[in-house]
């Protein structure tokens, strides 16, 4: 079957559901290519990122691909906001980033771009989010969806850097690129408030300084870091909200809520009540031991309210766990004699190690 689709008819049926939707051919940039080249050689290839050039190309992920409909989803919410970025403490509250607050997004853009696929009467297409092999965010500036800003993100007209992408990859032809609005003025505002330098410079970005990759990954986070994460439990939102277009954004209504973080929560939660609580959410594939380990990093950056939760912390039976809690021990300001007695208590040689640093 042929099919001939005008970018006006897409884009139509895209905004009656929530999207800002674009299209292009599916290419993907030959600057991006030399430019993931040079990362690679550098040793900054980030986490979470394909290796295989071959399947990062959209022929590859659909075979037969003509066009890609390249799809923003804006999720700034619509309630009053103060732009709070957990840098600092309030209270026992833990910070997490605004992308995760709602509904997956993943489940929420694959479901919208399914209903655009049948709105346009498709029958040969592939859904894809975040999740594949495809650099999104090459695609979106190549569509004329948004534009980089500064702060590596795609901004969206009026809805700046607060957007989700997403792909409809189909196989005729759609003519014309959106023009688009908006966009970075080139301040620096995003270089200047990155806590750990992982902005170095405008569009360079490196990955594993990046407290949304440590909040993220396995294992230990590095000490250097752990002071700079403040009180974020996961993501981080600073080069977004020091961007001056966060004043003047349209606000969306994005499906789903989260409750407030409490970081005394955290640290007793059980496996079970995270996959209640998160499961929906976009932090539902990371375990609870995971976010537990962020809470106690949050928790040693709140000071001496938090060492009572910090002690249950050192009751963990995972090492990883027990050797944030030991940190957080030290970093709340917890007594010589109180990190004397948890290190004769604890066996974990790691763990000790973490004690002794302190003292
Ligand atoms: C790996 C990954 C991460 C890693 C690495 C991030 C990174 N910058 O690469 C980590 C875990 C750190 C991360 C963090 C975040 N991520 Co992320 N991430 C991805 C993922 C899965 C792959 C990205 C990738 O492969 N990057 C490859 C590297 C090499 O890209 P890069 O180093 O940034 O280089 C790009 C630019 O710098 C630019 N560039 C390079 N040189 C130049 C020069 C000029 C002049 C210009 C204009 C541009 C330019 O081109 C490069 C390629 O696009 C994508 C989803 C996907 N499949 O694309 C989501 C994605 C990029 N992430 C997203 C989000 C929301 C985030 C966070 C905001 C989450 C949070 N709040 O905590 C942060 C933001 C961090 C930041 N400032 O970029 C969104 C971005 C949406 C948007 N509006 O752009 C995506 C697209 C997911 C989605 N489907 O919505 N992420
Ligand atoms: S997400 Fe946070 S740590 Fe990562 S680049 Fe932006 S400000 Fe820096
Ligand atoms: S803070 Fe300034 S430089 Fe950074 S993305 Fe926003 S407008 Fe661009």
């Amino acid at each position: 079957m042929s099919v001939s689709l005008s970018i006006e008819t897409i884009r139509a049926a895209g905004r009656e559901l929530g999207l800002v939707v674009a299209a292009a051919p599916p290419e993907l940039p030959p600057r991006l290519e030399a430019f993931l080249r040079a990362k690679a050689r550098a040793g900054e290839y980030p986490a979470f990122t394909e290796r295989d050039p071959a399947r990062r190309s959209p022929a590859a992920a659909f075979p037969g691909v003509r066009s890609v409909i390249t799809a923003a989803l804006p999720y700034w919410p619509t309630e009053e906001d103060d732009g709070w970025d957990g840098s600092r403490p309030r209270g026992l509250r833990g910070f997490l980033s605004r992308y995760c607050r709602g509904l997956d997004y993943h489940r929420v853009l694959r479901e919208r771009l399914t209903a655009l696929a049948g709105r346009l009467g498709l029958t040969d297409y592939l859904v894809q989010v975040d999740a594949s092999p495809l650099e999104e965010r090459a695609l979106a500036e190549a569509s004329g969806l948004g534009s980089y800003g500064a702060n590596c993100l795609i901004h969206v007209g009026p809805y700046g850097p607060w957007v989700f992408l997403g792909e409809l990859l189909v196989t005729f032809e759609v003519g014309g690129v959106s023009p688009v609005e908006g966009g970075c003025r080139g301040c620096l505002e995003c270089v200047r408030a990155c806590p750990t330098g992982a902005l170095r410079g405008p569009f360079d970005l490196v990955p594993d300084r990046c407290l949304s990759y440590l909040t993220q990954m396995r294992g230990t986070i590095p000490r250097r870091y752990r002071r700079a994460l403040g009180v974020r439990v996961f993501g981080c939102d600073t080069c977004q909200l020091s961007c001056p277009s966060f004043k003047r954004l349209n606000r969306v209504s994005y499906p789903g809520s989260s409750p407030r973080l409490d970081l005394r929560w955290l640290v007793d939660m059980s496996s079970r009540e995270f996959r209640r609580v998160w499961g929906p959410s976009a932090i539902g594939w990371r375990g609870a031991g995971i976010l537990k380990r962020n809470a106690l990093v949050a928790l040693g950056n709140v000071g001496e309210e938090a060492l009572p939760y910090i002690r249950r912390g050192l009751e963990d039976p995972r090492p990883y766990v027990r050797r944030h809690a030991a940190w957080a021990l030290g970093a709340a300001g917890a007594s010589r004699e109180e990190l004397k007695r948890a290190y004769a208590r604890e066996a974990d040689p790691t763990v000790r190690g973490e004690l002794e640093l302190w003292l």
